[in-house]
């Protein structure tokens, strides 16, 4: 019996990536694959062909989070889980998400290809619409599995379809696999994802040993005017809706301002009504991702959020919702050893790593202990076509995410 990560197969790695990569791939390079969309149905569809072919056992629950399942000595205990998720930005790449689903469906076949018997199961899983990027609550699956439910199935994508209905199709496009609810006893869950940042390509590392993840808030704000006529109402006397935005995104400016630059500030998404370019725009739309290692300073920044955007867009009106609110996370030893550990067996240097992305393990981290490991992205570039990782960078996490899974799927 081999040790299991010398049973990692790089070529049969780099294909799965590059296959996956083919589903929603767009012309520049990147994908386009999102949450329940007919390209994420199809890369489903594709891996769960690929499941097929081993002695796996496959199910979805009802936020349609796929598991691949290899079986252990003592399958009523608890498994040992590993992924990430295959839904993309609009203009990603072929790595986040992709790679943490394909490098733990490789380590399900290391472990055959070891011939290694593991006491508990393992199991490989794909999570529902991480992103956000189609239906704007990010981490749906893992928020259904630590949770039971799914949240919000009644939001709406851009072209106004439903959550529910998106799960539906993409549950019906699956009809013979298991369907389970969500969330089940897990041992321990490790995450590999690409950096999306540059310290290991700079400090020429092949692994990062995750820390943690920082906190985050996500907002959706509506701001309310009144349309009318661009070539005869007055400047005086208009509620225009995006000058409005624009002077409270300003205003946030200010209050998220960090000479430190450690907070994260972004609008990302934007969308006007009527969106004519001669009639005042009626209501505005946009996001706000705030981000920060400290708790302290998101409740305090992320509570004045709100009343700064209504005062500023006055006499225009704003709702503005809270979406998402993630408190920092730190990954515990049991599993943060194991990857370590890992890495040392392979003979791979590696060091400690906080996420300033968030990942699906910042959920699960609530119902199990959790950690990710990172591969070094060329530039730290990510959420953008030309992202890229090496072969061998894949290869070496994949053999990392190996070696760790035997060893929990050991542990008590
Ligand atoms: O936005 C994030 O941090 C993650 O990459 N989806
Ligand atoms: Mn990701
Ligand atoms: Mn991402």
């Amino acid at each position: 019996m081999k040790a299991v990560s010398n049973a990692v197969d790089s070529e049969r790695l780099w294909d799965d990536l590059m296959a996956l990569a083919g589903f929603g791939a767009r012309e520049d390079g990147g994908v386009c694959r999102h949450a329940l969309s007919s390209e994420d149905i199809a890369a489903r569809s594709w891996l769960i062909g690929k499941a097929r072919e081993r002695d796996y056992s496959i199910a979805a629950d009802d936020a349609a989070n796929l598991f691949i399942t290899r079986a252990g000595r003592d399958n009523a205990l608890p498994p040992v889980l590993a992924g990430s998720h295959m839904d993309s930005q609009p203009a990603g790449g072929k790595f986040d998400g992709a790679y943490g689903v394909l490098a733990a469906f490789e380590a399900l076949r290391a472990l055959d290809d070891a011939g290694i018997e593991t006491a508990r199961p393992v199991t490989c899983v794909a999570w529902t619409n991480e992103e956000g990027g189609r239906f704007h609550v990010p981490c749906t699956g893992s928020r259904a599995f630590v949770s039971g439910a799914v949240s919000d199935p009644a939001q709406t994508d851009d072209a106004g379809i439903s959550l529910e209905s998106a799960l539906r199709s993409t549950l019906d496009a699956a009809p013979d696999i298991e369907r389970i609810a969500p969330g089940f006893p897990v041992h321990a869950y490790v995450e590999p994802h690409i950096e999306q940042g540059p310290v290991l390509e700079r400090e020429e590392l092949p692994i990062g040993v995750v820390t943690g993840i920082q906190g985050v808030r996500w907002f959706t704000v509506r701001v309310e005017g009144e349309p009318g006529h661009a070539g005869t109402v007055p400047q005086a006397s208009r509620k225009d809706a995006f000058q409005a935005a624009m002077r409270a995104i300003a205003a946030l400016n200010t209050l998220m301002a960090d000479t430190d630059d450690i907070v994260r500030f972004t609008v990302g998404h934007l969308s006007i009504e009527p969106n004519s370019p001669n009639t005042i725009p009626a209501a505005v739309r946009f996001s706000i991702d705030f981000r920060h290692p400290d708790a302290a300073v998101l409740d305090e920044r992320g509570g004045k959020v709100a009343d700064i955007i209504a005062e500023a867009v006055q006499p225009c009106t704003a709702d503005t919702q809270l979406t998402t609110s993630l408190e920092p996370v730190a990954f515990p030893d049991p599993v943060t050893s194991a990857i370590s550990q890992a890495a040392d067996g392979a003979g791979l240097a590696h060091k400690p790593l906080a996420s300033g992305a968030f990942h699906d393990a910042a959920h699960i981290a609530s119902a199990c202990p959790s950690g990710m490991i990172f591969i070094p992205c060329r530039g730290g570039l990510s959420h953008h076509p030309d992202e890229w990782a090496e072969p061998e960078a894949c290869t070496a996490g994949a053999r990392v995410l190996a070696g760790a899974l035997a060893q929990l799927a050991e542990t008590n």
